[in-house]
């Protein structure tokens, strides 16, 4: 089901002059009311007029994280404080929070970006939606909770974490939609597999809300299988408002994103240049309706490229292809460029091990070390080193002729490695103590 067709399938003429429009909007407010816009426009020679249209937005300074910690709290804040409705924040892993604001119309349009995501599961009137996301500064729980509310459909405001009870719920209120991460849909669905007291079979589900974190097709027919659903993946960040810039149609070939609100660009992250239509490099997104906090030409640090074919579904607004990962989050090891994303699509291409993997890397007599734990499933597991060499051994061998890199591989028992209840944590590297 389509949330908003106008918008969703608004033809691309039309929704280029609504950009453009909007873009000029919000390049005013922003150079009149945010004095770090004003001085960065000052700088580059750009007045708001010289901003005609969406053509001309890569005339306009980028705004970087790093921006944001140093305006930290309101320095971006675009409204009085007196028509602020709520404050969000993403707590990195150094330093200061990443600061969002919302007036009620922000409350309003984020809302309604999740209930697009929504509706492609028909969620509406009498279905109950599991919010386990967290709730509180992170944006995915109260994000994910208006969504339902515009759809009209029964929030269950659980948050994440106390696995048990969040299975008995699901089971006694009959829950039609879960919002999580998918690492916790994961621990959920294992939950459920080990439980005397639940069975798939006895729950009502029918669509995940998976997103917050980069996952795998794997990971998907993994989710889909252990918890008979449909896994829809939903994007989004606390600098355009939380979840729901986009999310998949139940094609699931990519990510449509809500271009009327979020004007999304791929540069190339060395250069700055804009990249050719379909090639990969760093998303940005300029906020084209937000009125507290706007934000121009934000540098999101997540890699992937930009898909303007017709979709199926008839929607009309581009897609995106599954986030390859940060480029923050990219390791280099050995002088080789490895996302941890790329080990989880591995780890699904062998039904003995779990999608779970946590990777360890240092630097010994000069040189990198790499270190992945990864878990057999139980009916695999022996803890005799010798029954578990014929599982290492084709794993190795793949991940080397993958990636490029000689892992030491450590088999764990099942269970063996951390479940985190928000978004997964995957890598420790001991070279520089950062993560
Ligand atoms: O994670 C907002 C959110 C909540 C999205 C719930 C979806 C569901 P932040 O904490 O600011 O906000 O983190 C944003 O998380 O730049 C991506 O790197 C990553 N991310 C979010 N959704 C996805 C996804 C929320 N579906 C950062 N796939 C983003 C891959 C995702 N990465």
């Amino acid at each position: 089901m389509i949330h908003n067709p106008k918008m969703e399938c608004m033809g691309r003429e039309e929704m280029t002059a609504l950009q453009s429009e909007r873009l000029r909007k919000i390049v005013k407010t922003c150079y009149e009311k945010v004095p770090f816009y004003k001085n960065k426009m000052d700088k580059m020679g750009i007045k708001p007029e010289d901003i005609k249209g969406i053509e001309d937005i890569h005339k306009l300074p980028f705004t970087t994280k790093h921006d944001l910690r140093d305006e930290y709290p309101f320095g971006l804040q675009a409204t009085p404080m007196s028509e602020v409705r709520r404050i969000h924040a993403s707590s990195g892993t150094t330093g200061k929070p990443v600061v969002d604001t919302y007036t009620d119309n922000d409350i309003a349009n984020w809302a309604e970006g999740v209930a697009r995501v929504m509706a492609v599961g028909d969620i509406g009137p009498g279905d109950v939606v599991q919010v386990s996301y967290g709730y509180g500064l992170f944006t995915g729980g109260l994000g994910a909770h208006d969504g339902a509310h515009v759809r009209g459909a029964v929030q269950l405001p659980t948050s994440a974490g106390n696995s048990e009870k969040q299975i008995m719920l699901m089971k006694d209120f009959q829950s039609a939609a879960l919002c999580c991460t998918p690492s916790y849909a994961l621990h959920l669905a294992e939950c459920i597999e080990k439980s005397d007291q639940v069975k798939i079979e006895d729950m009502n589900l029918r669509v995940g809300f998976f997103g917050a974190e980069p996952w795998t097709e794997g990971m998907r027919k993994e989710l889909e299988a252990k918890l008979h659903i449909k896994a829809i993946d939903i994007y989004g960040l606390t600098e355009m408002s939380g979840p729901g810039v986009g999310g998949e149609c139940e094609y699931q070939c990519g990510t449509h994103l809500w271009e009327d609100m979020f004007y999304p660009e791929i540069i190339n992250p060395d250069t700055l240049e804009p990249c050719k239509p379909g090639e990969f490099g760093e998303l940005v997104f300029t906020s084209l309706c937000k009125e507290a906090m706007p934000i121009i030409r934000y540098r999101t640090r997540d890699l992937t490229r930009l898909i303007y074919d017709k979709c199926k579904c008839g929607r009309t607004a581009v897609r995106m292809d599954r986030i390859l990962g940060r480029s923050d989050d990219m390791m280099i090891i050995r002088g080789v460029n490895v996302f941890p994303s790329q080990i989880e699509t591995v780890l699904t291409e062998f039904p003995a091990f779990t999608p779970q993997y946590f990777i360890t890397v240092d630097r010994k007599n000069n040189e990198d070390t790499f270190d992945l734990d990864v878990e057999l499933r139980s009916e695999f597991f022996s803890p005799n080193p010798s029954k578990q060499m014929p599982y290492i051994k084709p794993l190795y061998d793949r991940i080397v002729s993958l990636i490029g890199i000689k892992p030491n591989i450590h088999i764990k028992e099942p269970g063996g490695i951390e479940r985190s209840i928000g978004k997964a944590k995957h890598v420790k590297d001991l070279r520089n103590f950062q993560n």
